[in-house]
């Protein structure tokens, strides 16, 4: 047991905290709004995404890929880079987009006055609905893929901002927030893997956006591509079905493709810091 523990004041004020190691923390504050003038780019294509290649960041323009590759050209898009490390989304344009200054954010443009979206799980329902691909037209499935789809966007903050945390982040190590969160993380890996003992995709045999979603999340850290060594610790191995799921999601081009949008880190051939054209992945 930890010997100094935190004593709660009565109120708690926010301190300024400057430190060297970690930038993001630094940008942290406990009110919204911008903070600077600055304006968004505005690329030619009918959609403008202002995002970062975090698994948050990575379902949208994987989903763009996915409807380019279904020959949907109407769905071609600008990504513009965020740097949330630097602050880019506390910009006045940013905040016009997002009050809630967290990439991704979406300005489409195919309307008559531009339709701002925020949060990737209605960007994707958005897209899925303006084009009637990924989000399956009878009723009953339909419902089943938003259950999966809002299951992620309620669950992931305690596998990302709870474990990974905790696990990767923080600069001490700490049983008790790791010990919580490992055991709700593995909790939500097994949801998946009974789920997807009896069903190819989420919801069935059809791939839809509740994939794109999770995939980014449980498939990548099934996969060993989120917070370090993570996979091992969590003996990601035991859920076979979801390894087999996120495998077979991995390997489509589109997938490739969206995870290398607005991504800066890595191998160099995985990174294109924006994207304007379908040609700027063979660059
Ligand atoms: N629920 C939001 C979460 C978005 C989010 O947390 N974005 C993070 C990166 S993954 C961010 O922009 N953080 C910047 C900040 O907190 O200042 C969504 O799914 O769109």
């Amino acid at each position: 047991m930890n010997q100094n523990p935190y004593q709660l004041p009565k109120v708690w004020t926010w301190k300024l905290q400057s430190d060297p190691d970690n930038k993001f923390a630094n940008i942290n504050r406990p009110v919204s709004g911008s903070t600077q003038e600055r304006k968004l780019p505005v690329g030619k294509h009918p959609f403008q995404l202002y995002s970062l290649a975090t698994p948050n960041g990575m379902k949208v323009p994987i989903m763009f890929e996915e409807l380019l590759e279904s020959k949907i050209n109407d769905a071609d898009y600008d990504a513009w880079y965020i740097d949330i490390e630097e602050g880019d989304q506390f910009g006045s344009g940013f905040v016009a987009v997002n009050p809630n200054s967290k990439i991704p954010a979406l300005m489409d443009h195919t309307s008559a006055k531009p339709t701002r979206v925020f949060e990737s799980g209605a960007i994707l329902l958005h897209l899925a609905e303006k084009f009637g691909k990924f989000l399956p037209s009878d009723s009953q499935n339909r419902t089943e893929c938003l259950n999966w789809l809002f299951w992620q966007m309620g669950s992931a903050p305690y596998l990302g901002g709870g474990f990974g945390h905790f696990f990767a982040y923080a600069k001490e190590k700490m049983q008790y927030p790791i010990d919580r969160y490992t055991m709700e993380t593995k909790r939500q890996l097994d949801v998946l893997n009974q789920l997807l003992k009896n069903r190819k995709y989420l919801v069935g045999d059809e791939y839809t956006i509740a994939d794109i979603a999770n995939w980014t999340w449980y498939g990548q850290t099934v996969l060993g591509k989120l917070y370090q060594d993570s996979a091992e610790f969590l003996g990601v191995k035991i859920y076979e079905h979801v390894i087999r799921w996120a495998k077979a999601i991995d390997a489509r081009p589109a997938v490739l493709r969206g995870c290398m949008v607005n991504n800066t880190q890595g191998d160099a051939d995985k990174q294109l810091r924006e994207r304007h054209s379908k040609d700027d992945f063979l660059k």
